[in-house]
């Protein structure tokens, strides 16, 4: 199967130029392909993965991706998608959101192999210089502004309003294909499908600019990530899935992967794993067959966790995930607890001498102490999985897990977390 047919069969294509002419050149040989983003945010979030991976695709397939941060253009704002005017933000917020997204990105693509080592490059190294009259006369003066105005982008904020500095966003997301294509050759840009309008301007850019009027430039975009449950991809009641382990434990990353809905995962297995489709077949007869095993679940979460987090934080949430849903807490760090319950009510105690009473009230599982001794007395409340029926036990006794907490649950799925000082 060749990489477009690939492509198609996982779902990944979702508006292109020309089929022949794309899969003729993609046969030809290594071709040079970006996709770019603009630091709008400190982290990428899932919602951008899958872009990202479809670079990577073309680079195990011996094309070379560059990866292009928008210093430049984070500094203006693409109103692609946007309903409203963006709020700019400051110089140096941009930059040091640049840093952050060029780090993440470098961590997906390959800068060591030989035949098609990846690139990664920031626009403000072009764009930050640019001196407004030769733009305007050799730039600008290819821009028609009938197709401008055209634009899904622009004309869905026809009625709401769109600055003159957004509405010349798409002159510099063009300019960009230009440069890259100069500088590197670079003839294909993807992205996601709300990207559409900016990467045909740049190819239409590059085809006025061209000596060579038949030059063939390329365009490729992925469709936007849907869930059948109606929520936005990406979002959970506990807010955005972000890349970085540090806004987004592993642990809780890898639980959005496990709780995908039957309905989602063959799809998600397509667009985030690099697992053959052939496998993902089989896979999927796993969820019509038993799905109470969740074995597609599990693999997904197992390889989009591997592939944004590595191995070792892999492991500790599969660990954690096991501790938490198959009654293994005792073997767990602190480190470990802290990660697993970072979500649920927590209460931090000084005085050991505290009654369990007591205690539930003040993590918030109860309200009154009366309410305290029928949860209690009714088998209701498990601390460290052990359920503890006797009102008067010793919180003092009670063996703490890394030494300072305890996991209190109240019925199947309450849980409270306890820090002693
Ligand atoms: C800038 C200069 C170029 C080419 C592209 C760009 C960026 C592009 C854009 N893309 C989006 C983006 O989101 C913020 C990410 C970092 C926090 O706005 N004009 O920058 C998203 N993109 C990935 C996909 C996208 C798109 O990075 O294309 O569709 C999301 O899936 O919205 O020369």
């Amino acid at each position: 199967m060749d990489l477009f047919k690939e492509l198609q069969a996982r779902g990944l294509v979702y508006q292109h130029t020309d089929e022949e002419v794309l899969r003729k050149r993609l046969a030809a040989g290594p071709m040079t392909l970006y996709c770019g983003y603009d630091p709008t945010a400190d982290s990428l979030h899932i919602g951008h993965l899958l872009p990202i991976l479809v670079l990577k695709r073309f680079q195990l397939a011996g094309h070379i991706p560059i990866a292009l941060v928008g210093g430049g253009t984070g500094l203006i704002g693409d109103p692609s998608g946007k309903a409203s005017e963006r709020v700019l933000n400051p110089k140096e917020v941009v930059e040091l959101w640049a840093s952050k997204i060029k780090k993440q990105l470098g961590h997906f693509l390959d800068f060591e192999t030989k035949e098609s080592p990846a690139i990664i490059a920031n626009n403000y190294d072009w764009l930050g210089s640019l001196q407004v009259i030769e733009f305007l006369r050799d730039i600008g003066k290819n821009f028609p502004l009938g197709a401008m105005l055209a634009k899904d982008s622009v004309e869905a904020r026809m009625n709401k309003g769109i600055s003159y500095t957004e509405f010349s966003y798409m002159i510099l997301q063009s300019y960009d294909f230009m440069k890259l294509n100069e500088v590197y050759g670079c003839e294909m840009q993807v992205g996601g499908s709300d990207q559409w309008g900016n990467i045909t301007a740049g190819i239409d850019l590059i085809r006025r600019t061209s000596v060579n009027q038949a030059k063939e430039i390329y365009g490729l975009t992925m469709p936007l990530v849907t869930k059948s449950d109606g929520v936005k991809f990406g979002k959970t009641e506990s807010g955005t899935i972000w890349l970085d382990a540090e806004k987004t434990s592993p642990y809780k990353f890898y639980q959005f992967w496990m709780n995908t809905d039957d309905r989602d995962v063959i799809k998600f297995l397509k667009f985030f794993t690099f697992i053959s489709v052939e496998e993902i077949a089989s896979l999927a007869l796993g969820v019509e067959k038993e799905p109470e095993k969740r074995k597609a679940q599990r693999t997904l979460a197992i390889e989009v966790t591997k592939l944004v987090h590595g191995q070792d934080a892999l492991e500790r949430a599969e660990k954690i995930s096991n501790a938490l849903f198959g009654g293994g807490l005792k073997e767990l760090s602190a480190e470990e607890v802290e990660e697993g319950f970072s979500e649920v009510p927590s209460a931090t105690i000084d005085n050991l001498e505290i009654g369990l009473v007591d205690l539930l009230i003040q993590v918030g599982a109860v309200t009154s102490k009366r309410q305290a001794r029928e949860a209690i007395e009714s088998g209701a409340i498990y601390i460290n999985d052990i359920r503890y029926t006797n009102v008067e036990t010793s919180v003092a006794q009670l063996e703490r897990l890394g030494g300072k907490y305890l996991v209190i649950r109240r019925g199947k799925k309450n849980y409270y977390l306890i820090k002693f000082n």
